[in-house]
């Protein structure tokens, strides 16, 4: 059990698990809410313990967007001045893959707080949706670029413009999730991805995302000049020289994360 007000955490097996929990209001995400999940990331991604982050929602869903009644005042200096953005940003940088476990509304802000996981496992019933556009505002913590990036320009106008909500099955088909499993199956399939990654070599792990991350963000040239230099920078660790033997040797790796 967590001190947070917002989330609940707890690490297990290498996983460290953070569920977002106003579940009376959906999970609506409110300021004090991002700001744990953040510090429980950052938490996580210092900690030896956990080699993967999960997140998920509490309740009917994994939740339906920003706290409406806390954004419904906000003007454009507050919004600034309370330096909403930052918290996004910070989300970025988390270095260890963070895999969303998705069931029921993912909306507005928790869209775009999915689509900052690196993996996404979604039950069959989840719904992912941009409605801002039916509150007379646009998503502001990167729905617009993400989306497009993954989905590509025509349905992410479509979906942006319209703010129509998108079943699994067709998120699937375009991408934006990994896998669809049928809701009962939701926390054990994702655990089980989870486990998967857990058990290789955390250095890999860690620069395998940086590079496909900065590869979404780069040309081919540049894109593999990062890798070039993650590559290389593998050579130099205890893991990299074990893999090598325990193939060599007819035997399974025991990876240190060195
Ligand atoms: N905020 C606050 N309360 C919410 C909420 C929300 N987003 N969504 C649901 N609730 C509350 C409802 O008011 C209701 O509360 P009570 O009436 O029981 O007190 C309770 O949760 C149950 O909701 P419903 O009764 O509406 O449940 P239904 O099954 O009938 O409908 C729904 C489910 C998801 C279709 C509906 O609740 C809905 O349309 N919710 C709002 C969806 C939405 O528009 N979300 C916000 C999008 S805008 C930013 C970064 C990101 C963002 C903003 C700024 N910065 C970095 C500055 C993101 C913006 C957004 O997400």
């Amino acid at each position: 059990m967590s001190n947070y007000e917002f989330i609940e955490t707890r690490a297990e097996g290498g996983i460290g698990f953070i569920e977002l929990n106003r579940p009376k209001v959906l999970n609506a995400l409110n300021r004090g809410m991002i700001s744990e999940i953040l510090a429980a990331m950052e938490d996580y991604d210092r900690s030896e313990e956990v080699q993967v982050i999960m997140l998920s929602g509490k309740g009917r869903c994994f939740a339906a967007g920003a706290d409406i009644d806390e954004m419904a005042n906000a003007d454009s200096i507050s919004i600034e001045m309370l330096n909403q953005f930052t918290d996004w940003d910070r989300l970025a940088w988390i270095k260890k893959p963070i895999i969303g476990a998705i069931h029921g509304f993912a909306l507005g802000g928790a869209f775009e707080l999915a689509l900052c996981c690196d993996l996404l496992i979604a039950a069959e019933d989840a719904e992912f949706g941009f409605p801002e556009v039916n509150l007379g505002i646009m998503p502001g913590a990167g729905g617009t670029v993400r989306l497009t990036k993954l989905a590509g320009k025509t349905k992410a106008m479509e979906w942006l413009f319209t703010g129509k909500r998108i079943k699994a099955a067709e998120a699937l088909h375009y991408g934006i999730i990994n896998k669809a499993v049928s809701k009962e199956l939701l926390l054990e399939e994702a655990v089980r991805f989870a486990k998967k990654i857990a058990a290789q070599p955390p250095l890999s792990i860690r620069f395998i995302k940086e590079s496909v991350l900065k590869a979404i963000d780069s040309s081919i040239y540049e894109g593999m000049q990062y890798e070039r230099k993650n590559f290389s920078m593998l050579f130099s660790s205890q893991d990299q020289k074990e893999g090598m033997r325990a193939f060599i040797e007819k035997r399974k790796p025991d990876f240190s994360g060195r």
